[in-house]
């Protein structure tokens, strides 16, 4: 019998109870989960971890196999000297399908200009303003082909939109215009009418969006970023919005979350607040990763979804 500890935010411990339970049975894993104080940190073979959860410190969880991480994002872990344990990030169907309705639905609504039709009430028939181009006419860019951002793409580019994808390393997708390096991140931006940001926080991709990436977007360009909040300098995205340069900007993850009531982005016509909400790891997919990875480990498989730490994700 093995030893998990379920090191998530006590709120969470009612969602993930059953479907972790089920999860470890189907598996064909004999285990106990506890909670954090329920067992000594030198009995626990495995670590079910959340950057929201009590255990932060892993000194004292010596015979512990693994920390598999319930978000994607590993930013608040991945430099924790601490940790010497291998470290998993959670590649999930749920978290996935999540994402895509928010991104696909937030590109439909610029796409369609759906923000101006909605506020319209003043019985003037607009006929002559146009209507949308079709999808294919619009050029949509994403930042990142990972897990989420390569999954995004190709709905987006199932429903027809120009789609073009920008990465570290090399990448064929089909249907996706696929670019890497500098000179691609800046052909990138130079076409974006749409701009999705689904990179992750990493030295590298620190304000990636500043004034002069953002002055190589087309004028009025639409962003919107579920990736991380670090990924923008925020001052130059307020300067950018405010000169016009961005049309409207869609932000879900801010350098300090709940973001401050006081910060402008609140305040700004054109910018959408959204409460870290694009997308979330759900108990019942969530939890057959976490068990099939502990089954990987108990079998002397490799892991799934190990992140390489000196890259930073
Ligand atoms: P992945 O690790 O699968 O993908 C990351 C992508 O970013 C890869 O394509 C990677 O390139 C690319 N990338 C990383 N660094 C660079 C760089 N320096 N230059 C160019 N490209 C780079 O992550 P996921 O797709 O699973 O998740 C992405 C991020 O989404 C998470 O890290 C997290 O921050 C965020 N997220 C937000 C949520 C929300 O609710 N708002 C929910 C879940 C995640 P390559 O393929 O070459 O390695
Ligand atoms: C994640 C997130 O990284 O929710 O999973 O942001």
């Amino acid at each position: 019998m093995i030893r998990v500890l379920f090191a998530d935010r006590a709120e969470n411990w009612p969602r993930y109870k059953a479907p972790l339970a089920h999860a470890l049975a189907q598996a064909g894993v004999r285990a106990e989960i506890v909670l954090p104080d329920a067992a000594a940190p030198d009995s626990i073979d495995y670590i079910v971890y959340s950057p929201m959860g009590p255990v932060q410190d892993f000194t004292p969880f010596t015979r512990a196999k693994a920390v598999l991480n319930l978000w994607a994002g590993v930013e608040r872990v991945v430099g924790n000297k601490t940790l010497t344990q291998p470290l998993c990030r959670m590649v999930d169907d749920g978290l996935e399908r999540g994402m895509v309705e928010y991104v696909t639905g937030h590109v439909l609504r610029y796409h369609l200009g759906l923000d101006a039709t909605l506020a319209q009430q003043d019985g003037i028939w607009r006929h002559d303003d146009g209507v949308p181009p079709l999808a294919r006419n619009r050029r949509v860019v994403m930042l990142g082909l990972g897990a989420l951002g390569a999954a995004c793409a190709q709905s987006l580019s199932g429903l027809g939109f120009d789609v073009t994808g920008w990465s570290r390393s090399p990448k064929q997708i089909t249907g996706i215009t696929c670019l890497d390096g500098a000179a691609g991140l800046r052909q990138a931006l130079s076409h974006a009418e749409i701009l999705v940001s689904l990179l992750p926080d990493t030295p590298e991709t620190s304000n990636l969006l500043n004034a002069q990436t953002l002055a190589l977007l087309p004028k009025g360009a639409a962003i919107i970023n579920p990736g991380r909040g670090t990924l923008i300098d925020d001052a130059a995205l307020l300067a950018a919005l405010d000169a016009g340069q961005i049309g409207h900007a869609t932000l879900d993850v801010f350098r300090v979350e709940p973001l401050p009531p006081a910060h402008p982005y609140w305040a700004h016509p054109r910018v959408t607040v959204t409460p870290h909400i694009a997308a979330e790891s759900r108990a019942e997919t969530a939890a057959q990763v976490v068990a099939e990875n502990i089954r990987r480990s108990e079998a002397g498989e490799a892991l799934l979804y190990l992140v390489d730490r000196a890259r930073g994700y």
